[in-house]
């Protein structure tokens, strides 16, 4: 963000609600000639932020719809310019009509998020606030939803912020000493700065756990349902998500496509996926079944590999390390010893069973909310009520990056003494916490992110 807000020269029009039919349907305006169009369409400007009916009148005054109009003045607005609101009625054609009048009055239509970013731009939300917008509209879950409005709210950002300060004086402190060189003998020596260098980065442990949760809740997990045919992959698979989604029957082979589900573990949205069991065997069908098994193995979050640990009696080890051998090594994988309720003596033959194995009757339900919340371990998901704020991957790296650097000028300190090569690594922090919050951008990351807006956003 710089200090000076930009100027747009063209005004923006989009539709706010989605298309398609609808009681309402609203028209947003951003620009300067929102006055003029409001005048030309509605015959008169409103007192601003004041609901009124009104017609709304094509060019030659007929009219188009009835509906209430919303002016806020600059810079009291989302985008922090003039904007107008359109209140008409929710159909396709009418909505089109109007919006058809305000680019004839000299507006054009928005490109995707352009509202948000001109928000972002003229500084009335910064930019980890602007992609909040984003992740509120799109949660996938009410946990999400609620943690989108925290982060929207500045929760997230105000943490940085903090973080940024912090990382902001130690840096001038060190700078100032590297200046004085006969003091800065004292300074390296000094506990103070090795103190606070140990304070950052607890914090960074903090703000990261935090903003793991986050980025777990926006974009949820994908697990894969993967093992042999007949292992019970779709019995799991509907007994978690307590449906019958896939077909379960005795003959090996059954599934063949993929079939999916998302649940959710106290928030945490989950997409499972049912894959057609792993063997060279089968029909054209089949062998189509394990090549697209295999697909989502290898885009999976984390790998259910189901073993049927009744009819591998007597060799459930060998079984379990072969099928290993076919997921990607750097793919995480919870073993689900599957049937137990038919061997209840699987112990005998594991002595030393893996913290990753669950065992479960897909049957009988025995072990499944065991197994619920080994995932939630697994996946490194804690339930914080309040606090968490919604986060995204390139939170987590920008984050990520940020620690790094205090760590390497730590390290820097004690071992070289060098100031000055902590005063840079200092600088570096500071411009990866400046991504998260949009203070540090290129053009290329803001068109990435609102670009996946939808218009009228
Ligand atoms: N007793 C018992 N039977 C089970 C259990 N889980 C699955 N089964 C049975 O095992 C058979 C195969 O189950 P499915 O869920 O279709 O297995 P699958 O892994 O999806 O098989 P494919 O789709 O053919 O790869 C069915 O007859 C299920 O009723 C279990 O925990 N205990
Ligand atoms: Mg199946």
């Amino acid at each position: 963000m710089s200090d000076q807000p930009p100027v747009f020269k063209d005004t923006i029009a989009a539709q706010a609600t989605p298309s398609g039919k609808g009681g309402i349907g609203v028209i947003r305006l951003s620009g300067d000639k929102v006055k003029v169009i409001c005048r030309a369409i509605t015959g008169s400007l409103p007192k601003p932020r004041f609901a009124s009916f009104t017609n709304f009148l094509d060019e030659d005054n007929s009219v188009i719809d009835k509906g209430l109009v919303i002016y806020f003045v600059k810079p009291a607005s989302f985008t922090g310019e003039h904007v107008l609101e359109l209140h008409g009625h929710g159909g396709p054609v009418v909505m089109g009509m109007l919006l058809d009048r305000c680019v004839q009055l000299g507006a054009r239509i928005a490109a995707p998020g352009e509202f948000t970013e001109r928000a972002f731009l003229n500084n009335k939300i910064d930019l980890s606030q602007a992609e909040a917008i984003a992740d509120l509209i799109d949660s996938i879950s009410r946990t999400a939803a609620k943690s989108a409005v925290r982060s929207l709210e500045g929760e997230f950002s105000g943490l940085v912020e903090a973080l940024t300060e912090k990382v902001t004086l130690l840096r001038m402190y060190v700078e100032a000493a590297i200046d004085f060189p006969e003091e800065e003998i004292d300074f390296l020596g000094d506990e103070k700065v090795k103190g606070m260098l140990d304070s950052i980065i607890a914090e960074f442990d903090e703000v990261t756990k935090r903003a793991t949760q986050g980025a777990l809740l926006r974009e949820g997990v994908s697990l894969v349902l993967a093992g042999r045919p007949n292992a019970g992959k779709s019995s799991l698979m509907n007994m978690l998500t307590g449906k019958d989604l896939s077909i379960v029957t005795e003959i090996a082979g059954t599934t063949r496509d993929i079939i999916d589900d998302y649940i959710h573990l106290d928030g945490l949205p989950l997409r499972l996926i049912d894959t057609a069991g792993l063997r060279t065997a089968g029909d054209v069908i089949e062998i189509e079944g394990v090549r697209r098994a295999q697909n989502e193995i290898k885009n999976a979050d984390r790998v259910l590999l189901i073993v049927d640990c009744f009819s591998n009696k007597g060799e459930i080890k060998r079984k379990v390390d072969e099928l290993l051998g076919e997921v990607p090594s750097e793919i995480p994988v919870t073993v689900v010893l599957n049937k137990i309720d038919l061997y209840p003596d699987w112990r005998k033959e594991v002595d030393d069973i893996p913290d990753n194995w669950v065992p479960v009757s897909a049957k009988t339900g025995e072990g499944v909310s065991y197994l619920k919340e080994h995932l939630k371990q697994a996946l490194g998901y804690v339930v914080v009520e309040e606090g968490t704020f919604i986060a995204r991957a390139r939170h987590l790296d920008a984050l990520a990056r940020a620690k790094g650097s205090v760590e390497t000028g730590r390290q820097r300190l004690i071992i070289e003494n060098a100031g000055e090569l902590l005063a840079e690594e200092l600088k570096l922090c500071q411009q990866a916490l400046g991504e998260i919050t949009g203070i540090v951008t290129s053009d290329d990351l803001l068109g990435r992110i609102f670009s996946s807006f939808c218009i009228g956003k």
